[in-house]
């Protein structure tokens, strides 16, 4: 079978090390289809990089086809059917989300521009690099230069949607494969809105088998709002596994498609569906029909509670959006 070419940025670094064995063990394409990786890396983490390179090689995964690392976009991005866009500069001490955006916004003109001229027209591409979502925002309107559509550029919001139906799960005590349809709305940040109002647990609404509607809007969000702080505070170093995990579970349902009945949660170009504004990068319930193609899930009743949440998190990704307006 002809390989994919699946290229990550930033792939010298902790959820790189967990995502590409992952890519490898054929969880976004298939356990069938031969992967070559193409590993982006700025200079100073190239050496680095040539070392999970080593590892790699090493574990002798049957899907390995090849791996090239590179610090040239164009490179790096030649041909990709998917890229995992994880690179971006950490927040340093004393940043602010607005900091982080102006540091971190030119790396996304630079990356659109160079997938829009080099890979696959059909490429699927997650921004996972933080901001995410108005980081996305940023390479779409790059490669919209060169000519590519938005349509192929996706913020992840899986991990917040994967971490919401777990809370539900344990809460509920079953396992979260019973847990469906959670919805995060907007961005990826606190603001983010957590609704469980269409969600079921074994088919029957979660709000009835949780039945704690305080705790639903307030403990709940809380954690889910969080958790990735709470990682940080725990652990020493921020959401690695689950990260990479949410990252492959976004690619692989945008590629393969989302269970039948079921919806996840992606950051994509709003369309103005359910109120949110036009030209932003928000998080909306979404179905990936399996031909590559994905659509907002129409007619979802919001509460009023739920609206309130998210005009604040639409109007925080509007700011956003003026902060990098020259990038745009
Ligand atoms: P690390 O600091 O371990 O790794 C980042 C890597 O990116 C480094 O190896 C660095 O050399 C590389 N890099 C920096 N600038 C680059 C550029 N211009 N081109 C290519 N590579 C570049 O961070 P890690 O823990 O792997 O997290 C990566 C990003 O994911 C961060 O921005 C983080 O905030 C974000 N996250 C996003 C999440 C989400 O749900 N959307 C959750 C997890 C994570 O916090």
């Amino acid at each position: 079978m002809k390989p994919v070419v699946i290229s990550v940025t930033g792939a010298a670094g902790n959820i790189g090390y967990a995502l590409l064995p992952r890519i490898l063990n054929g969880d976004v394409f298939g356990a069938d289809t031969p992967v070559i990786l193409k590993l982006v890396e700025i200079e100073p983490a190239m050496k680095a990089l040539e070392g999970v390179k080593m590892e790699l090689f090493d574990c002798a995964q049957g899907l390995l086809h090849d791996v090239v690392c590179t610090s040239d976009l164009e490179e790096g991005f030649g041909d990709a059917d998917a890229i995992f866009l994880v690179g971006a500069r950490p927040r340093g001490p004393g940043m602010v989300r607005a900091d982080l955006l102006r540091a971190n916004g030119p790396i996304f003109t630079g990356q659109g521009a160079a997938i829009a001229k080099a890979a696959s027209k059909d490429v699927k591409v997650v921004v996972v690099g933080n901001p995410a979502n108005t980081n996305c925002l940023i390479a779409q309107e790059a490669a919209g230069k060169h000519g590519m559509g938005p349509e192929n550029f996706t913020a992840m919001t899986r991990l917040d949607h994967n971490r919401a139906s777990a809370q539900l799960a344990i809460k509920a005590g079953v396992t979260p494969r019973q847990v469906s349809n959670m919805v995060i709305w907007g961005n990826h940040s606190p603001t983010m809105v957590p609704d469980t109002e269409h969600a079921t647990i074994g088919c029957v609404p979660a709000a009835t088998v949780i039945g704690d509607e305080a705790w639903l809007r307030g403990d709940f969000c809380k954690t889910v709002s969080t958790r990735g702080k709470a990682i940080i505070e725990a652990r020493g170093q921020s959401s690695a596994k689950s990260a990479a995990h949410a990252a492959i579970e976004h690619v692989s349902d945008w590629v393969r498609g989302t269970p039948t009945g079921s919806w996840t949660s992606m950051a994509i170009r709003s369309d103005g569906s359910y109120g949110a504004p036009e030209g932003i990068v928000t998080s909306f319930p979404v179905v990936c029909s399996g031909d590559g193609s994905y659509s907002v899930v129409t007619g979802l009743e919001c509460s009023d509670w739920v609206k309130e949440k998210q005009a604040a998190t639409w109007a925080e990704l509007q700011s956003e959006r003026e902060a990098v307006q020259d990038l745009l």
